[in-house]
C-alpha cells in the first residue's frame, strides 16, 4: 500500500518592536482543520505538484473555511460613562482605558504574545506593558496588532480620543493571548476595564506599575452584535489562508510507476527579519493528506 503525505503550509510571521532586550519566543500554532474533507482541500492553490492529486475523488472547488483566530464576538463597545446614554455625545479629548491580565505560568504554559484587534470612535493609541505598540482610527475596520507579552502579568492600555466635532465616542478591542503550549485565551472590552471620566495625559497611566485601583469602571456602549450598538461589529482584515501556498514534496520517485517512495521526508524554511523589527509570533496553517 502506498502512503503519501503532501503538505501545504502558510505562515503569518508577526513582527513587533523589540522590548528592552527581553527574550521573545515563538508561539507557533499548528492548525489542522477538523472539517478538512478530501474534497474541501484548496485545489485552487495547487500549481504543478510533483505528485498528482487524487482528482478522481476530488472534483469539488469548495473553498476551505478560512482560519480566523479572533473576532469581536461577545465584546462590547465601552467609554467612560460621561454620557449615561449609550452611543450618546461625549466631550472632545483623550480618555484612558486599562486592563490588567494575570495568567499562571506553569506546566509549560506561559503567555508568549498577543494578537489584538481594535476599533474606535475616533482614534486610539495602544500600549502594552508601557510600550507604545500601535495606533488606529475609525470604527468600521479593525486595526490588528501583534505584541510580545510577559509570561504572567501584562497590562493593556488604550488611549481613546474623541476628535472634533466630538459626538459619540466608543472603543472596542479583543485580545487573544497565545501561550507556549499552543492554547489561547481571549479578553474583550467590557465593564471590567478601568477608566477615568477626564483627560489623563498628565499621568504615567500607561506604565504597568501605575496603580489604577482608584479608577472607575468603563461603561458599556452596547455589544458588537448587529443592531445592539451605534457602531456594530468592525470589519476584520482577510484571514490567513492557504490560497497563496503551494503543495510541495520531494522529487524522488519509484522506478517504474513514478510514485513517491514510502517513507518520511523533511522540509525546512528560514525567514530572516531585518531592520528594527523582531519576530514575536508565527501562526502556521497546515494541510496534509495521506493516500
Ligand atoms: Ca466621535
Amino acid at each position: 500500500m502506498l502512503h503519501k503525505l503532501e503538505v501545504a503550509v502558510s505562515i503569518l510571521l508577526a513582527t513587533g518592536l523589540a522590548v528592552n532586550g527581553a527574550v521573545v519566543l515563538n508561539c507557533a500554532r499548528d492548525v489542522d482543520s477538523a472539517n478538512d474533507e478530501m474534497c474541501n482541500r484548496p485545489v485552487h492553490s495547487t500549481t504543478t505538484p510533483p505528485i498528482p492529486l487524487p482528482t478522481s475523488t476530488c472534483n469539488s472547488t469548495a473553498t476551505p473555511t478560512p482560519y480566523q483566530t479572533i473576532n469581536f464576538s461577545n465584546t462590547s463597545w465601552i467609554w467612560t460613562g460621561e454620557n449615561p446614554t449609550a452611543g450618546g455625545a461625549n466631550p472632545i479629548g483623550l480618555r484612558s482605558f486599562r486592563k490588567n491580565v494575570s495568567t499562571p505560568c506553569e506546566n509549560d504554559k506561559c503567555a508568549r504574545c498577543a494578537t489584538i484587534i481594535a476599533a474606535v470612535d475616533n482614534d486610539y493609541q495602544l500600549y502594552v506593558n508601557g510600550l507604545s505598540v500601535g495606533n488606529g482610527s475609525g470604527w468600521d475596520l479593525a486595526g490588528v496588532h501583534y505584541v510580545p507579552l510577559r509570561e504572567q502579568d501584562n497590562v493593556f492600555a488604550f488611549a481613546g480620543i474623541n476628535v472634533p466635532p466630538g459626538g459619540p465616542a466608543g472603543f472596542v478591542a479583543k485580545i487573544l493571548v497565545h501561550y507556549s503550549d499552543g492554547s489561547t485565551d481571549s479578553i474583550g472590552t467590557d465593564e471590567t476595564w478601568r477608566t477615568l471620566p477626564r483627560d489623563t495625559s498628565a499621568l504615567s497611566w500607561t506604565s504597568p506599575n501605575f496603580d489604577d485601583s482608584a479608577w472607575g469602571r468603563a461603561k458599556s456602549q452596547g455589544p458588537t452584535a448587529n443592531g445592539a450598538s451605534l457602531w456594530g461589529a468592525p470589519k476584520l482584515p482577510p484571514a490567513l489562508s492557504l490560497a497563496d501556498a503551494r503543495w510541495i514534496w520531494t522529487s524522488d520517485v519509484n522506478v517504474g510507476d513514478a510514485t513517491a517512495p514510502v517513507g518520511t521526508r523533511f522540509f525546512r524554511t528560514t525567514h530572516n527579519v531585518n531592520g528594527t523589527k523582531r519576530a514575536v509570533c508565527a501562526t502556521a496553517v497546515i494541510d496534509a493528506y495521506v493516500s
